[in-house]
């Protein structure tokens, strides 16, 4: 049950509000009030005590019956950089992200929405760095996100049901594992099918001990096949939760464009379009970083869907949701 003591007098609390959005069709949460304290430290410090403490927070406003699986909350915090607009904390049905493009895209409209920018420039801090996000108009945003780089590439791994799979593991401010070995056609149809092969695929890499750096869990599934009607690709994502991303995945996007240059595939400053497997796009473009990683520009757009306030019935036995 969240944290904040009931004033109700009718056994109900106004809790949180909520600004949803979806950003090429995945929905983002943006909570504007009534988180959690997690202090004034760095956000990758307040992360770990929103997990820590305050998870049921996390359950109670993203989960059913308030939310659902694919849906991704974002915790807007002070930032401790004066030169930042925002802070942001991402989570989901499972846990917390590093950082979140469709979600930084949603955010970013709906403080537009709210009247807290303005069309611009603006830095945003995440917990694993500071990204920056122009807004042009109402709805479309660029982000320049965190360094993105392969951290293993060809990697071979053996999947039930699907024989030997090959792929990039890679960074874009999540943990990827990146393959064009697909069970059947990127079709909307087939996201039962494609979730359960992207399931084996993650499961095979725990069981084969293939992790990011430093032992990092490999949290997201992508496949790859060419995309449709001027794409260069259309993707599958499949998130930590077990829900798809309907966006192409903004740090998903990321980490490709991080695998495309170090396979001499995609030149500095080229357009790479990246379908969803809805059919929705994003526009990613590098340019070269030190060591081998790459700067990804990710342009996407995102509309503001509700404005709410999340109420907690004192008789409610799913206090947290489910889950
Ligand atoms: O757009 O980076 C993203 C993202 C991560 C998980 C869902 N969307």
């Amino acid at each position: 049950m969240p944290s904040q003591s009931p004033d109700s007098q009718i056994g109900v609390t106004a809790l949180m509000k909520v600004v949803d959005s979806h950003t090429e069709g995945e929905p983002t949460r943006l909570v504007v009030e009534g988180g959690p304290d997690l202090g004034s430290g760095p956000l990758s410090e307040r992360r770990r005590i929103f997990a820590e403490q305050f998870d049921h927070i996390r359950r109670f406003s993203l989960n059913e019956p308030r939310g659902f699986d694919a849906m991704v909350g974002a915790l807007l915090c002070a930032p401790v950089d004066p030169t930042c607009a925002a802070g942001l904390i991402f989570y989901n049905n499972a846990g917390y992200l590093g950082m979140c493009g469709h979600g930084t895209i949603g955010a970013i409209v709906t403080l537009a929405h709210m009247g807290r920018i303005a069309p611009g420039i603006h830095r945003v801090e995440t917990p694993v760095g500071v990204v920056t996000a122009t807004l042009e108009g109402r709805n479309t945003v660029t982000i320049d996100n965190v360094p993105a780089y392969v951290h293993a590439g060809g990697v071979t791994v053996h999947v039930d049901g699907l024989g030997t799979v090959i792929g990039d593991v890679a960074w874009g401010g999540n943990w990827f594992f990146l393959t064009e070995s697909t069970p059947c056609a990127l079709d909307y149809a087939e996201i039962p099918r494609l979730t359960a092969a992207s399931s084996a695929i993650k499961a095979a890499l725990v069981r084969a001990g293939i992790t990011g750096a430093e032992g990092a869990e490999i949290d997201h599934i992508e496949l790859f096949q060419p995309g449709t009607d001027g794409a260069n690709s259309r993707n599958f994502v499949l998130c930590p939760g077990g829900a798809y991303d309907r966006s192409p995945c903004g740090t998903g996007t990321s980490a490709k464009l991080a695998c495309l240059a170090a396979h001499g595939t995609l030149a500095p400053g080229q357009a790479w379009v990246q379908e969803s497997i809805v059919g929705s796009r994003f526009v990613g473009v590098y340019a070269p970083s030190e060591n081998g990683r790459v700067l990804p520009r990710i342009a996407g757009r995102a509309w503001v869907t509700a404005e709410a306030t999340l109420i907690l019935d004192g008789d409610d036995p799913f206090p947290n949701g489910l889950g």
